[in-house]
Order: structure tokens, then sequence, then C-alpha cells
């Protein structure tokens, strides 16, 4: 006899450019900009940050501004003139942010925010809160997809490696399961990268980028997991972090 399968679906998707592509079957959607969006976001809530507003363009961004909002704004790796802060983690850690509404747009990060949430429910992944995050998708129990920023609607490492290690600890607790080659590829990224994360992206074309504008202490930070253990979550335009315990 055949019992109907009741597991909940984990899946990958590598870029925004693919997303209209699996953007229908999702309660959840995290999204992942490991270098160096969702880590900021992430650092931002774990020192007070109170909301972050994150804007897919820098004409948005300015019209904040001009209401009197702390706007940080960042493109091709660097802080857009005119910005009280750019895209380093470092930034949303000062005294200035804390209790603050902060908006944000990022060259990739913020832009695969807005896209996605018109699909589900908008969460923030990274490494920096890797296991909160997971422990939570766990207890959620619904389908869920990784969005991968990427660079410009390209795959990237980084991202990929992070939506593998939540698919590989979804897939363990036996509750979800997965169909797309996209998910398989990640979880084997992953676990040829866990040990050495920083030694495994030595080449990535990103930490290159960064590493040209001489943002070595950010890549550390980004690649650093469970140093932010926070779950910013977007509640209409804004993201807040979960006020909940999800420690296992
Ligand atoms: O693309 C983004 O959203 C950024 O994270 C890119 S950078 O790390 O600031 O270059």
């Amino acid at each position: 006899m055949q019992t109907e399968d009741s597991r909940k679906r984990v899946e990958v998707c590598f870029s925004p450019y693919l997303f209209p592509l699996y953007k229908d079957e999702f309660d959840i959607i995290v999204v992942i900009d490991v270098l160096r969006a969702t880590s900021a976001i992430c650092a931002a809530f774990h020192n007070g940050v109170k909301e972050l507003i994150p804007v897919s363009t820098i004409d948005e961004a300015k019209e904040y501004q001009k209401k009197g909002y702390l706007v940080g704004a960042e493109r091709q790796g660097k802080i857009v003139e005119g910005f009280d802060f750019g895209n380093s983690p470092y930034s949303y850690m000062k005294e200035q942010v804390k209790d603050q509404t902060v908006v944000l747009s990022t060259t990739n990060g913020t832009r695969s925010i807005n896209i996605a949430k018109e699909a589900g429910q908008v969460v923030i992944g990274s490494l920096s809160n890797l296991d909160v995050l997971k422990y939570w998708l766990e207890k959620q129990n619904k389908n869920v997809l990784c969005l991968c920023s990427g660079w410009q609607n390209k795959f990237n490492l980084e991202d990929t490696i992070c939506a593998g290690a939540i698919m590989d600890y979804l897939l363990s607790t036996g509750q979800y399961t997965s169909i797309e080659d996209s998910s398989i590829a990640a979880k084997y990224l992953f676990l040829s990268a866990k040990d050495n994360i920083l030694g495994y992206l030595k080449a990535s074309s990103h930490r290159r980028r960064l590493l040209n504008l001489n943002l070595s202490e950010d890549i550390k930070f980004c690649l650093t997991p469970n140093n932010a253990p926070v779950i910013p979550i977007l509640e209409g335009d804004k993201l807040v972090a979960l006020n909940e315990t999800v420690l296992k």
C-alpha cells in the first residue's frame, strides 16, 4: 500500500534570476547574501537595531534619507557617496544605530529580499545566524526555499554553501525532502566546504572583489558561523528581529 509523503520541501534557488521558476511552491523564503548584506543585517539586529528597511534602488534610499532616516547604501562593494554607511557588518555595530530604524540598499541582497516578499514569508539567512535559523525552520514545518542572492544574477559559492548547510540540517530531521538538483548540489558543496569554509572560499569571486577593497575583516566576520544569532523577519516592508528562543 502506498502512503502519501507528508514531508515538507526544502530547496535551493541559485540566483534571483531563477526565482520565477521556483517561487510559487514555498511558504518561507530564506534570503541569503553571505558577503555581505544578510550578514550585515544579522549583525545589525544582534547589536540592537530596531528595524531595517531594505530597499532596492538608490533613489528609494535617497527618499528615506530626505525624511531623516539613517541610510546605508552599497554598490560594487563601496559606500555610495552621500550615505551614512555602506554594507559592512561593523557599521551596524555602532552606538549610533542602536534602537534605530535603518534603511539599507545593496547591489544584490536587498534586491533579493524585495523580489522574495511577493512569494512567501521572508527571513534572513547567513552563516552568522545559521544554527538559530535552522532550528526555527525545523519548528515551522513549512515548505522552505533558500534564495541565494549571488552576484548580479550569477551563481556564487558562499550563498550556495550557506543554503546547503540549511538543507543538510533540515533533511537530517526526516521532516523534509527535496527534489531539485540545485538543492542536492548545494548540499554536497556544503559538505565538502564545512570543515574549512574560509579556505574553501579562497578563490571565490566575491571574496576576491572584497579583498581588493581591503575588506578582509568583513570577510572574516561574514564567514564565521553563529556570531549573530538572531532571526530577522520581514513584516510589511520592514525587517524586525523575531522575539523567540530557538536554541536547541
Ligand atoms: O550585493 C550585495 O548585496 C552586497 O552584499 C555586496 S557587497 O558585499 O557589499 O559588495
